[in-house]
C-alpha cells in the first residue's frame, strides 16, 4: 500500500458509514388512524408510507399506529392532536372531526348522496375546498380524500326493513350527528369508541352498529357478532389524510409536492379497494351467514323521511351556505 492508499480507504469507509448512518436516520413520522390494522384505512396508510419512501429516496417514512392508540384510544382526539402538532399525520373520517369542526358533518347528512358519482363531485372542487379551509384554520392540512363509505346498519336482534324496526334497539354510534339520527328513528344510541365496539357487540352491551362494508365491516369481521345487515346507505363518510401545519410548513415546496402526491395516490388506492370490497361484500357476508336485506326504493324513501329531522337540525348547524355548496355540486354530477 502506498502512503496515500490507507487514508483513501479510510475516507471511503467513512463515506460509506456516513451513508448508512444517514439512511438509518430517515425521518420517521407518526401516523394515527382509528381502525384496526386489517382495514383499508390501514392499507391506504401503508401505501402512503411506501410511496413516501419511494419519492424521497428513503429519507421520509411514516410509522402507522392503528386503533387511535396515540390518542389514548380516543378516535375523536386525533385531528385536534394533529392541529397542535402532537401528531404528524392522521387518517380519519369526517364524523370524528365534528367535535372541533362541526361543519364536517355535512358529508354525513342522512341521504345527502345517492351515488359514488355524487360523492366524488364533493371531495374535490368547491365543497372540498371549503372544508379544507375550515380544517386549515385548525392547523390541520388535508392532503387527500379517501373513503370509509356508505354506512350500513347491522344488528343481532331482527332484520331492519323499516324505521319501525329500529325502535328500541341499542345502537353503537361514532359521533353526535348519528346520535340524533338514531334518536329520530326511535333507537337507543350510545356513543362508543370503535376499538371497543366489537367486544360490546359480542357481549350484547349493544345490539347493533353502522359502518361501511368494504372499509370496516368485512375487514374487522363484524359479521362474526352480527346477524342482520340492511343496505340503507343512510350516511356517507369520507376519510382524509392530513398533516399538522407545523410539519407541513417546515418543508420546502418540492418536499410538500412529494408528500401531497404520495397522499393522493395512496388515498386513490384506498378508495378503490374500499369500493371493490363493498361491491363484493354482500355476497361475502351472505356466505358468512349474515341475513342481508336490500331495501326497495320505497323503503329507502321511508328511512329518508324518518331521518329528516336530523338532516334539518344538522344542516342548520353546518350552515345553509355550505349545504348548498354540496347540493349544487351533487346536482351538477347528475
Ligand atoms: O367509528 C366508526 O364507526 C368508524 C370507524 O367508522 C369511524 O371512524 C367513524
Amino acid at each position: 500500500m502506498t502512503r496515500t492508499g490507507r487514508p483513501l480507504i479510510a475516507v471511503l469507509g467513512a463515506i460509506l458509514a456516513g451513508t448508512v448512518a444517514m439512511s438509518a436516520e430517515a425521518e420517521t413520522f407518526r401516523l394515527s388512524h382509528n381502525t384496526s390494522d386489517t382495514t383499508t384505512w390501514h392499507q391506504g396508510s401503508e401505501k402512503f408510507n411506501e410511496l413516501l419512501k419511494e419519492a424521497t429516496g428513503g429519507e421520509m417514512q411514516v410509522r402507522i399506529f392503528p386503533n387511535a392508540t396515540l390518542a389514548g384510544g380516543d378516535q375523536m382526539k386525533q385531528a385536534e392532536m394533529v392541529g397542535r402538532g402532537a401528531l404528524d399525520f392522521v387518517v380519519t373520517s369526517a364524523i370524528n372531526v365534528t367535535p372541533i369542526v362541526p361543519e364536517m358533518a355535512v358529508f354525513s347528512l342522512p341521504y345527502l348522496y345517492s351515488s359514488y358519482e355524487e360523492v366524488d363531485a364533493t371531495t374535490q372542487g368547491a365543497p372540498a375546498e371549503k372544508i379544507e379551509a375550515l380544517l386549515a384554520e385548525r392547523d390541520i392540512i388535508v392532503l387527500a380524500w379517501g373513503e370509509n363509505g356508505f354506512r350500513e346498519v347491522t344488528n343481532s336482534v331482527r332484520p331492519i326493513r323499516s324505521p319501525d324496526d329500529l325502535r328500541g334497539l341499542k345502537m353503537r354510534v361514532a359521533g353526535p350527528m348519528y346520535i340524533d339520527v338514531m334518536n329520530a328513528l326511535g333507537a337507543n344510541p350510545q356513543q362508543m369508541q370503535w376499538a371497543e365496539t366489537f367486544t360490546a357487540l359480542q357481549q350484547g352491551v349493544v345490539d347493533g352498529q353502522e359502518n361501511p362494508i368494504g372499509a370496516v365491516i368485512i375487514p374487522q369481521r363484524v359479521y362474526e357478532v352480527q346477524d342482520y345487515l340492511t343496505t340503507w346507505h343512510y350516511s356517507y363518510d369520507p376519510i382524509f389524510l392530513a398533516v399538522s401545519r407545523k410539519l407541513w410548513e417546515s418543508w420546502d415546496e418540492e418536499t410538500q409536492t412529494k408528500v401531497r402526491n404520495a397522499a393522493i395516490e395512496a388515498m386513490d388506492f384506498q378508495k378503490k379497494i374500499s369500493r371493490e370490497g363493498t361491491a363484493q361484500g354482500i355476497e361475502f357476508l351472505r356466505g358468512k351467514g349474515m341475513d342481508v336485506y336490500e331495501p326497495t326504493p320505497e323503503e329507502l324513501a321511508a328511512f329518508r323521511e324518518a331521518t329528516k329531522p336530523a338532516f334539518d337540525s344538522w344542516a342548520e348547524k353546518v350552515g345553509a351556505e355550505l349545504v348548498a355548496t354540496f347540493q349544487e355540486a351533487i346536482a351538477a354530477a347528475n
